[in-house]
């Protein structure tokens, strides 16, 4: 006996590159040609570490850096017997933000390796693809205002942005950099492609481990 499995297929960048319209479309247009496909985000705000890391980003509570690191990722973890059975059952996850908004993120911050920040999230399922958003500042500035969150200056965005670039250097990694600048309907055009493309690939293979 043996199903197809759904892909693993993770949108990056950041923020206001339009990542979680991305997703909702991409989500919409699977569905539309006949596939399984549902969306998921990290962090995810429900669960109870959701909540911790949720309060923490709207500064109602303050976490030390290397804890609130590993919050991220044990809320990744949390879901993995579920992204697991989903995949199986051949339904194909679109996920807004990974282990690589994680490690961009806390990596940014002073004292912070890219090694020791991967270093929980190793053994997570690996990605089949994992599209980069690309979006200069300035047009993300264009977008609107940044919000009233953590991290949501743009002087730290820079750095975040320079360790994403970091982190694209990882061949182990099926990178694509899709350019954000242009409308919702040329970027989910070309998101569409690589999705049903890597959809296909991915169908008889096992589900990898992220960095190991
Ligand atoms: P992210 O999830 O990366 O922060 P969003 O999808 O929430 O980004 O989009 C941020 C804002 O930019 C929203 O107001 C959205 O409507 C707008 N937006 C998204 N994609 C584009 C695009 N290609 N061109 C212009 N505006 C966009
Ligand atoms: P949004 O919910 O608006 O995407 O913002 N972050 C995210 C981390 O610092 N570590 C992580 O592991 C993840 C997934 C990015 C969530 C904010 O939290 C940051 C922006």
């Amino acid at each position: 006996m043996s199903c197809r499995r759904g892909a693993l297929i993770v949108l990056e960048g950041v923020d206001r590159a339009g990542k979680t319209t991305q997703c909702q479309k991409l989500v919409h247009a699977l569905q539309q040609s006949g596939r399984a496909a549902e969306m998921m985000r990290f962090p995810d705000r429900t669960t109870k570490i959701g909540q911790l890391i949720s309060s923490y980003l709207e500064k109602k509570s303050n976490l030390e850096d290397h804890t609130v690191h590993l919050l991220f990722s044990a809320n990744r973890w949390e879901m993995v017997p579920l992204m697991k059975q989903k995949l199986e059952q051949g339904i194909n996850l679109v996920v807004d933000r990974y282990a690589f908004s994680g490690v961009a993120f806390t990596s940014a911050k002073p004292g912070f390796s890219l090694e020791w920040c991967m270093n929980p999230d190793i053994g997570l399922p690996k990605p089949d693809l994992v599209m980069f958003l690309q979006l200069n500042p300035n047009m993300a500035a264009d977008r609107g205002e940044y919000g009233i969150e953590r991290y949501e200056t743009s002087a730290f965005q820079r750095t975040v942005h320079q360790r994403f670039e970091e982190l694209m250097q990882d061949s182990s990694v099926n990178w694509k950099v899709i350019d954000a600048a242009r409308t919702i309907e040329e970027v989910h055009k070309d998101i569409k492609l690589l999705s049903e493309c890597i959809i296909s690939l991915a169908e008889n293979q096992p589900v990898g481990e992220l960095w190991s």
